[in-house]
């Protein structure tokens, strides 16, 4: 072969066609290349009658690469290289370890068979980059399992289990990993040709199809996507193969050049960098996690580590918090069972790996100990500087302060290097996001343990330098402000809401602020209210509805009213409007706004700040900082974040949006170079 990505080896009377393309094996152009010339070989060689397609390293395929998706296509494609494997008159096995997924199980399915190692998953989860199987999987793997069951594989993108993959016939035979190469080269010498192309779709039972497609575009409602593969694999028992997989290949490259394609890989690549840690530091090894404080955060994370297969050490001086801890853990786990994230037998094992205790130096053990007390400096510090004194020499001391000075807190255990942020958001068991927070003095293998835990129990770590807020709540609280100015100018809650809606958050600032109640908020700018600069801005419109006991959602009323609401969403309110329009008659002349004016301002807001903060080094890229606001703050996927948002206009529309917050801001306000941050995501 010209380019090592693919290896031609031969053992008697097979051909092992060796695909080695680190670190996932992805089928870039090489590969393709590659896989087309050994096929010739194969075909031409008298001497060979069977061959085994393979991967090198650690995977079979991980599918096309996705690296090449934003450029143009270059030949050969995929389905070219699939037909060609097809055609071949030998037959040819695939040996599958790791993943076969998307194109790379694409490619298995095209041959003839498909041995497969206990450990390894096939799936085609290319719904979930905003696109459909673009190389015959929606035509090839109904051919084997039926209509329904394609549509829900396809659409859910499921990642199954060789022993599911087994059941289901996708796969014919499982292999041990030692002996793959073998079996599958037995299985090719005595196969016949099986194109599954030429298969006649076995027949679904009355009503699944229906039902199957119903459930899809439930759970994918409003996705092009996910629309396109229904339709999709419903052509497979409904117009010739050869035209459906015309038919595939053409939406494939449409959805390809689409904006959702655009932001899933955006957040893909997005995901895969975040955490990751340049001095390579080890983790420490954690077995046992202590979690200081059973409130609503601490039973939480203690949930999610016994979930994760920690032992968990749970400690609060209060009996009632400490029993209440143990209903709202067993709630936690039986929403995760619920939600298919973990099994039944699982929740069972992981309520029986935590312990409950009233003294603090039961944590004293522990591979790793949690604060996770009020949110109160003198209260943290109090409990940290205990800790420091009674936790092992060589375990990892974190706080889940959400706003509070790490490095404060660090300080007041005397062994700072020692500790690390953990800033998990509520609920903490659907929450995916954790901020690590690296402290001043925060040791390299501490930080490292950080990422690592997160990456254990399932959570997507993204790495925060010291600040009021971290990433996601100061820029949260900058975006807020703004909201409330538009209140002050004459919007009003349920306007912005709504325009905050359609911008891609799941829910508006004055419903969210509801949801968590008024009160927390209100007394932390009464606290503040000395050091108020009377220069600063300020709305009081939120203090008016306190004062008049509207604490959102719990009492009944805040910005909404919630007295007759059913749904949980409240109703626009006669009441707060008023207030809102005599506050926006003090600031001055009140006026409307459009859903786009109020998107600007809000999005003007984010990205400023955003800037900011990469500049300061607290995020460390705008990717990490998109991560935080669709994982933490409800901003959807499919539109990749605020930021990649402002990344798709042009810069005299972001510096005109900066200028507008700049100016409704007034004084103390501070510019990032918003075009700076920008560039970094138009690459
Ligand atoms: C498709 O196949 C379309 C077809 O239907 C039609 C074609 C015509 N391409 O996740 P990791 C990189 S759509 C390029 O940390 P793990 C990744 O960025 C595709 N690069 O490893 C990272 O790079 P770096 C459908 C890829 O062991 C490195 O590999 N397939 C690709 O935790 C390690 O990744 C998928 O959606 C790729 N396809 O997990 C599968 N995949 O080190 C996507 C990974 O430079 N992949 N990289 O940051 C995965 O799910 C996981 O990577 C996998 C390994 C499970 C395979």
């Amino acid at each position: 072969m010209s380019d090592q990505s693919v290896r031609f080896e031969t053992e008697g009377d097979i051909a092992f066609i060796v695909i080695a393309n680190p670190p996932v094996n992805a089928a870039s152009i090489a590969v393709r290349a590659g896989l087309r010339e050994a096929v010739v070989r194969l075909a031409a060689d008298s001497s060979l009658i069977a061959g085994v397609i393979i991967g090198d390293g650690k995977t079979f395929v991980a599918g096309a690469d996705i690296k090449e998706f934003g450029k143009p296509p270059l030949a050969p494609e995929l389905p070219a290289v699939i037909e060609d494997i097809e055609r071949c008159p030998k037959p040819l096995a695939a040996a599958i370890h790791g993943a076969a997924l998307g194109g790379g199980f694409e490619l298995a399915l095209a041959c003839d068979a498909r041995i497969a190692t206990l450990e390894a998953v096939v799936g085609l989860p290319e719904v979930q980059l905003g696109l459909i199987p673009g190389a015959g999987g929606t035509q090839r793997l109904p051919r084997l399992v039926g209509i329904a069951k394609a549509i829900d594989l396809v659409v859910s993108g499921k990642r199954l289990r060789a022993p599911e993959a087994l059941a289901l016939g996708i796969i014919d035979q499982i292999a041990d990993s030692g002996s793959l190469r073998e079996a599958a080269a037995t299985f090719a010498r005595g196969s016949r040709k099986r194109v599954l192309g030429t298969l006649r779709v076995p027949a679904d039972l009355p009503g699944d199809i229906t039902m199957a497609e119903d459930a899809a575009l439930k759970s994918g409602r409003g996705r092009e996507a996910v629309r396109e593969a229904v339709e999709a694999v419903k052509r497979a028992g409904s117009m010739p193969f050869a035209a459906a997989l015309q038919e595939e290949r053409s939406v494939f490259q449409r959805l390809r050049n689409g904006e959702e394609a655009a932001a899933l890989r955006y957040n893909f690549f997005a995901e895969r960098q975040a955490g990751r840690l340049k001095d390579r530091a080890h983790p420490r090894e954690v077995k046992t996690v202590g979690v200081v404080g059973a409130g609503t955060m601490g039973a939480g994370i203690a949930a999610v580590f016994a979930a994760g297969g920690f032992d968990v050490v749970l400690t609060d001086a209060k009996a009632d918090i400490l029993e209440r801890a143990k209903s709202r853990i067993a709630e936690a786990l039986g929403d995760l069972v619920r939600g298919g994230k973990i099994e039944a037998r699982a929740a069972d094992e992981a309520l029986a790996r935590i312990g409950y205790f009233h003294d603090l130096t039961a944590v004293a053990t522990a591979d790793l100990v949690i604060e996770a007390v009020f949110e109160e400096l003198r209260v943290k510090s109090d409990v940290l500087q205990r800790l420091g004194a009674i936790v092992r020499k060589d375990a990892v001391i974190a706080s889940n302060t959400s706003y509070l000075d790490l490095d404060l807190l660090a300080e007041a255990t005397a062994r700072p290097s020692d500790v690390v942020g953990l800033h998990f958001f509520a609920p903490v068991h659907r929450m995916r996001l954790v901020e690590v927070v690296r402290g001043a003095m925060t040791a390299p293998d501490v930080l490292a343990t950080g990422v690592a835990v997160a990456r254990a129990i399932g959570k997507l770590p993204v790495i925060a330098g010291v600040c009021e807020g971290f990433i996601g709540n100061r820029i949260y609280a900058k975006y807020r402000a703004q909201c409330e100015f538009m209140l002050q100018e004459g919007a009003l809650p349920n306007e912005i809401d709504q325009a905050i809606e359609r911008l891609g958050f799941a829910m508006g600032p004055f419903a969210v602020s509801d949801l968590s109640g008024l009160d927390i908020a209100w007394l932390t700018r009464k606290r503040k209210a000395v050091d108020r600069d009377p220069r600063e801005r300020y709305v009081a419109i939120a203090d008016r509805l306190c004062e008049m006991g509207r604490l959102g959602r719990k009492a009944g009323a805040g910005w909404y009213d919630y007295a007759e609401t059913t749904s949980g969403r409240g109703k626009a309110d006669p009441i707060v409007n008023t207030i809102v329009r005599e506050e926006a008659e003090k600031h001055g002349p009140s006026r409307t706004f459009t859903d786009h004016e109020i998107q600007q301002r809000a999005l003007g807001a984010i990205v400023n700040e955003a800037a900011l903060i990469v500049e300061e080094g607290i995020a460390r890229s705008a990717a990490d900082v998109d991560l935080v606001m669709v994982n933490g703050y409800g901003f959807s996927k499919f539109r990749g974040g605020p930021l990649f948002v402002a990344s798709r206009m042009d810069n005299a529309e972001v510096i005109s949006m900066i200028d507008a917050v700049d100016q409704a801001v007034g004084f103390g306000f501070k510019r990032g170079d918003s075009i700076g941050l920008l560039n970094a995501i138009r690459g």
